[in-house]
This record gives C-alpha cells, sequence and structure tokens, in this order.
C-alpha cells in the first residue's frame, strides 16, 4: 500500500470501484473511462510504479495477469471476437496512473497500429 496512489486505495476498498474479480495477486475492475464495449483494469496488488519496475520476482505475477485476462475475456464473450491486453509505460506511451496495470479491451474492431 503506498500513500497517494489511487489504484493502492481501490485494493484497499477506501475508493469505489466495480470490481470484476480478485486473487491473492490482483484485482480486475472497470475501468472509470472506457475506450472499448469491454474495458477492464487488471491492477496488482503489489505496487509496483511501471513496467520498468519489473523484477525476476514479478515473473508469476505478470503471466497470471494473462491467464485471468484470458479468462475474463471468456467470461465476457470476448474472447472469440478478439480482444487487447496493453500496457502503456511512461508518460509518452499514456500512462497516468502510477501503479502498473493491464487494459483488457474488447468488444470493438481494434486498429492497428494503436495510436
Ligand atoms: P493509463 O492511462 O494506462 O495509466 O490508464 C489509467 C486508467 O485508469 C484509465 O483508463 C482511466 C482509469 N482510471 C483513472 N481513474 C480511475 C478511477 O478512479 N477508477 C477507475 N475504475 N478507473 C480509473
Amino acid at each position: 500500500m503506498e500513500n497517494n496512489c489511487l489504484f493502492c486505495s481501490i485494493i484497499d476498498g477506501k475508493i469505489p470501484a466495480k470490481i470484476l474479480y480478485e486473487d491473492e495477486l490482483l484485482v480486475a475492475i472497470e475501468d472509470i473511462a472506457p475506450q472499448a464495449p469491454h474495458h477492464y483494469l487488471l491492477i496488482p496488488r503489489e505496487h509496483i510504479a511501471t513496467t520498468n519496475d519489473l523484477t525476476e520476482a514479478h515473473r508469476e505475477m505478470v503471466g497470471h495477469v494473462f491467464v485471468v485476462a484470458a479468462k475474463l475475456a471468456k467470461q465476457f464473450g470476448i474472447d472469440e471476437q478478439g480482444f487487447r491486453v496493453v500496457n502503456n509505460c511512461m508518460e509518452g506511451a499514456g500512462q497516468t496512473v502510477w501503479h502498473l496495470h493491464f487494459h483488457l479491451l474488447g468488444g470493438r474492431t481494434m486498429h492497428w497500429p494503436p495510436g
């Protein structure tokens, strides 16, 4: 738990969010400003600021994020149409919340390259 961290406060229950899934490693919530019909955030419980701060110790957790993303995609029926798992690392890539998180986006056609 990091002071003044939005996602730590959500994980701690101090700020409300629509929680879709949680376990010992992560919490999945609805994004407050959805960019697709399905837009969820997979947030590790551990406060890690950015992908740049990951170490070998986080290997299992990061793998778990993708396993849970696939399960949620199936649960919400977007697995066959296709979906994206996105991490924005640093301001230049669009990161605005400094607690590692992965966007799960689906329910519409995705374009490439991303903006
Ligand atoms: P990023 O820009 O990659 O750091 O993504 C941050 C995401 O967090 C963005 O899609 C909007 C979302 N977000 C910001 N504040 C809140 C909040 O208070 N609640 C929820 N559920 N999502 C939030």
